[in-house]
């Protein structure tokens, strides 16, 4: 008999690897970048962690970990005010996101001459991947149409699926549409855009828990 659970395309289960993309103070409200609204995505990526945490599946955090004198600010002629320097307060990851002890940090960015946007940016996320045998990416974090767009489009191309948590993202809007650009582009990429909502009625949700004697 075909069990249901491991039958359901969006359960979780072994290949899979939940990634959160740069959510650090400085995109957060109050910070020196802030993506508006992006405080709201926190709840929702602490469902997913305490998802992928109680099924012993591999999460990573990713963060943007400037240099000082990054070319992406606007001192030095980039078109950012400085933010997320490494080491720095506005760089740390807040704590209402509540990453298990075994979160495996991707740093990005860390060159003052390159700007990364991609996780991929990097080969070592890449390689750590396949050393677990992941094959598909449950996607959420900051900015829409930066980090998360330029990840899913790396992760894409290098022949992973991805599963887009698209009440888990938010757009900087430099641009008003920007994010809804992207959003498209990432489905038209080939990632699946998937809400909470849809794993709660899919009956993937419920946590591991003891049975009461
Ligand atoms: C990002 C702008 C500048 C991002 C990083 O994480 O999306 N956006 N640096
Ligand atoms: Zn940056």
């Amino acid at each position: 008999m075909v069990d249901s659970v491991s039958a359901n395309p969006l359960f979780p289960g072994l290949g899979d690897a939940l990634v959160v993309i740069d959510v650090q103070r400085d995109f957060l409200a109050g910070g020196a970048l802030s993506v508006p609204r992006g405080d709201e995505v926190i709840p929702v990526l602490n469902r997913y962690l305490k998802l992928f945490e109680s099924r012993s599946l591999p999460i990573f955090a990713s963060r943007d970990w400037h240099p000082r004198t990054h070319c992406s600010f606007a001192e030095q002629g980039g078109p950012w005010p400085a933010h997320c320097v490494r080491d720095s307060f506005g760089a740390e990851f807040p704590p209402e996101l509540q990453l298990p002890s075994q979160v495996q940090v991707v740093s990005k960015a860390t060159e003052p001459d390159r700007e990364a946007y991609s996780d991929f940016a990097g080969k070592d996320f890449d390689d750590r991947l396949q050393e677990r045998q992941i094959r598909r990416l449950f996607v959420g974090g900051l900015a829409t149409e930066y980090c998360v767009l330029e990840t899913v489009r790396d992760a894409v191309a290098r022949g992973y699926a991805v599963l887009l948590l698209i009440d888990a993202i938010r757009p900087l809007n430099v641009m008003p549409e920007d994010g809804r650009l992207a959003e498209e582009e990432m489905v038209r990429l080939g990632a699946v855009p998937i809400r909470w909502e849809d794993l709660v009625r899919a009956g993937c949700t419920q946590v591991a828990t003891r049975r009461p004697l």
